[in-house]
């Protein structure tokens, strides 16, 4: 197995792989010098050739390498620890500001102007700054590429911040046990140039002139529309969270267009053909991974969005880490066919999830326990009665028995 290293994003990461290979390479030099000294001794003073034991004592210059040699590497070492812990922890005042929040299992991040996403955009050479915390235990902020890892603590405000070089993907972790599904606790950072962030953070989506273009160039827009008229293809406005019937044998099943999904439409159309059309040629060849990003981001974004707030809320409050839309289980019970469902309550009481059932289970959980589940759910009593709604009118577009 070969080691990956993973190339430091910033300037701050550099600093602590410098720290790094500088107390390693010490520590490394210490250890060959005093494991060859050792096997001299013993190979010098061996009786055969040193039989009379001599009392040497006291040597100046021996105490004085000894004692300076060793503060010197040790000062250095600790210098150089010490700057890029400095350089780790002094946020430049001027930094772009966003609120994080952990919750099992999700990350959501504020930013200032009030746009909430699930996904870390950043602008490129632009120092960000994120103010911490977690909704219900800890969990830990971990971003390897930059070298940050920071708790999240419930009642706490904690912070980390970066200055990333280079524009691209870069992967965040939890890093603190944190329940069922801690290991898909994933998002990215994406790191955009500033022309591109701005556009992301006013329109809602990134670049969509851009994408909108890239639709027309690769004449997806001969058969798709994006205002909801039917051409060769479906329509591709509000495709995003829309629950699509694909051909399976005989009759079709029900598949909920995520970005998955969309990449697959694209790349591998044959593999899932929407009920009702004909096949659509694939672009695994001719399209260039980026250029598909793109046209993802505008899918999944802006305009696709606000048809299906809903669903894009739940998806960054994190609802969609404990719940399914498909009717599996994860921590809580599926969202499929949950609206006008009886529901067995901890205390053997029966009700019907209409929609002030729905809206108390999502403010407070505590009072409609769901019998057979772990009391996990944390209240929502933030969300309005505005964002109350559009979730439970997604869940009324899940209806049972669409398989
Ligand atoms: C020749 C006509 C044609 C072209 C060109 C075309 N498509 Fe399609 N597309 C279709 C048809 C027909 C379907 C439905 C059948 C299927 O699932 O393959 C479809 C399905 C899709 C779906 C799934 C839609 C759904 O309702 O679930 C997506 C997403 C999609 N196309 C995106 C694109 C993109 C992006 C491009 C350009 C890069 C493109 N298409 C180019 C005809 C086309
Ligand atoms: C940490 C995991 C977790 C998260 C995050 C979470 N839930 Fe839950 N949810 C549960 C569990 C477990 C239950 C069942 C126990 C209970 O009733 O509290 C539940 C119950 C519910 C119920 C009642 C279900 C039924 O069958 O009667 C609704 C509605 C609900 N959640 C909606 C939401 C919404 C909306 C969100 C996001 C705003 C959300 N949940 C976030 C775990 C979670
Ligand atoms: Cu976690």
């Amino acid at each position: 197995m070969t080691p990956t290293i993973i190339q430091a994003g910033t300037a701050a990461a550099a600093r602590v792989d410098q720290t790094f290979l500088l107390i390693f390479g010490v520590s490394a030099a210490i250890l060959v010098f005093i494991t060859l000294l050792m096997v001299w001794f013993v190979f010098r003073y061996h009786h055969a050739r040193h039989p009379q034991a001599a009392d040497i004592r006291g040597n100046v210059w021996a105490e004085i390498a000894w004692t300076v040699i060793p503060t010197v590497l040790v000062m250095g070492m600790f210098w150089s620890g010490w700057t890029s812990f400095k350089a780790l922890r002094s946020a430049p005042a001027d930094a772009m500001r966003v609120k994080v929040t952990a919750r099992m299992w999700s990350w959501v991040f504020e930013y200032e102007n009030g746009r909430r996403a699930s996904t870390l955009y950043v602008p490129v050479d632009r120092a960000v700054r994120l103010d911490m915390t977690s909704a219900d235990v800890l969990h830990s902020f971990f971003v390897p590429a930059f070298r940050i890892k920071m708790d999240t603590v419930p009642g706490m405000e904690t912070y980390a911040w970066f200055q990333a070089e280079r524009e691209g993907s870069y992967d965040i972790l939890c890093a603190e046990y944190c329940g069922l599904q801690h290991a898909n606790m994933l998002s990215t950072v994406e790191v955009v140039s500033a022309e591109e962030f701005k556009r992301w953070s006013e329109s809602g989506a990134g670049g969509d002139e851009e994408a909108v273009g890239l639709l027309e160039t690769y004449g997806c827009m001969g058969c798709h529309s994006l205002d909801g008229s039917e051409e060769a293809g479906p329509t591709l406005m509000g495709i995003y969270g829309k629950e699509r019937p694909i051909v399976d044998g005989g009759g079709t099943r029900t598949v909920v267009a995520d970005e998955e999904y969309l990449r697959r439409a694209i790349l591998e159309p044959d593999a899932e053909l929407v009920a009702g059309y004909e096949g659509m040629p694939s672009y695994k060849e001719e399209m260039p991974a980026e250029d598909l990003e793109k046209i993802i981001r505008f899918l999944t974004g802006g305009a696709a969005r606000d048809l299906d707030r809903g669903r894009s809320l739940m998806e960054a409050e994190g609802c969609l880490s404990c719940h399914s839309t498909d009717g599996s289980e994860i921590a809580g019970p599926t969202f499929k066919g949950i609206y006008g469902h009886k529901v067995v309550l901890e205390d053997g009481t029966e009700v019907v999830a209409d929609e002030a059932y729905l809206a108390e289970a999502i403010r407070d959980p505590e009072k409609t326990m769901v019998k057979g589940y772990e009391p996990i759910m944390p209240p929502y009593s933030h969300l309005n009665d505005e964002d109350v709604k559009a979730m439970i009118d997604y869940m009324r577009s899940l209806p049972e028995g669409h398989d």
